[in-house]
């Protein structure tokens, strides 16, 4: 895919806003404030001993030093570090963090996440333009707790990218809840979304993340898929993402975000509509 001067422009913007996103909306030195000094000696030192290994093993030279250091410099410029911390750190993290589950499976939150986007009820259409591209979807769901029963009044947050690969609040001219809902679950747990699929997804190649990933000879490239967060009192947060068959990027996502259990069924409709059925399963705290 060639880059255009919007799409460029829009990728440079949206590791920005991602690093703004991070300050308004977390307070991340308040989270670890209360985090032992033992504990932060532990993982300071086994994290350097880790990179210290790589240096003796490769016999890294003052060169290579100092192409790493430029290009930290400019990763923080860019305001890339949300982007590079979930495209190659928080997959493990939400791996050890989630083992212990006995319902969904979940995936990474990625760095485009923003609270509070309409209420659209237990039925409803995500916020979109007229004629927003890519194949209409219905998604129908329940949400239940491990033990079968049902969970009404949950909410199942969804926001993804549209038909170019882009989300809302994060590249420019695209309105601003645009494919970013809200829903809640009846009483029977259920749900029914409409939305459209979105495109696989390049993440910025434009930046300091794409410059790494053109010196290293990989690829930009994440399946199509549509983020989650599904939340109910008393129960885990669950942050999902869900992906489409047959995405030659299931198995190769630069992100590794993908599990088997978060690959959807989709059904071809008449009128090349699609309609899914995914349901998610919570545990309990
Ligand atoms: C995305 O859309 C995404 O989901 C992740 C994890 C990283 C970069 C862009
Ligand atoms: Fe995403």
């Amino acid at each position: 895919m060639s880059t255009t001067a919007h799409e460029a422009a829009t990728a440079a913007a949206s590791g920005a806003s991602a690093t703004e996103r991070f300050h308004t909306d977390k307070s991340p030195y308040d989270a670890v404030r209360d985090v032992p000094a033992e504990r932060v000696d532990t993982l300071a030192r086994e994290v350097l001993d880790a990179v210290h290994a790589v240096v003796r093993k490769h016999k890294v030279t003052y060169d290579e030093f100092n192409a790493l250091k430029a290009w930290m410099i400019d990763v923080g410029e860019d305001g890339e570090w949300p982007l590079f911390l979930d495209v190659w750190l928080e997959h493990v993290v939400e791996e050890v963090n989630t083992e212990h589950r006995e319902g969904n499976k979940g995936s990474i939150e990625g760095p485009y996440y923003v609270p509070d986007a309409p209420e659209q009820g237990a039925t409803g259409t995500i916020p979109m333009r007229e004629g927003e591209g890519g194949t209409p979807l219905t998604w129908t769901g329940r949400v239940t707790s491990t033990d079968g029963s049902a969970l009404g009044g949950a909410k199942v947050e969804l926001w993804h990218a549209d038909s170019d690969g882009f989300y809302s609040q994060f590249a420019p001219g695209i309105p601003e809840w645009n494919l970013r809902g809200t829903f809640t679950t009846g009483d029977d747990g259920a749900f029914e979304i409409h939305t459209v699929q979105p495109a696989p997804y390049q993440i910025p190649t434009n930046g300091s993340c794409g410059k790494l990933i053109a010196a290293a000879g990989w690829h930009a490239w994440r399946p199509a898929h549509l983020h989650v967060k599904v939340s109910a009192p008393g129960h885990e947060l669950l942050t999902a993402q869900l992906y489409f068959p047959g995405d030659e990027h299931n198995d190769d996502d630069i992100a590794s975000a993908v599990k088997p259990e978060l690959i959807l069924d989709p059904q071809t409709q008449a009128h090349g509509t699609a309609s899914v059925a995914y349901d998610f399963v919570l545990d309990p705290m």
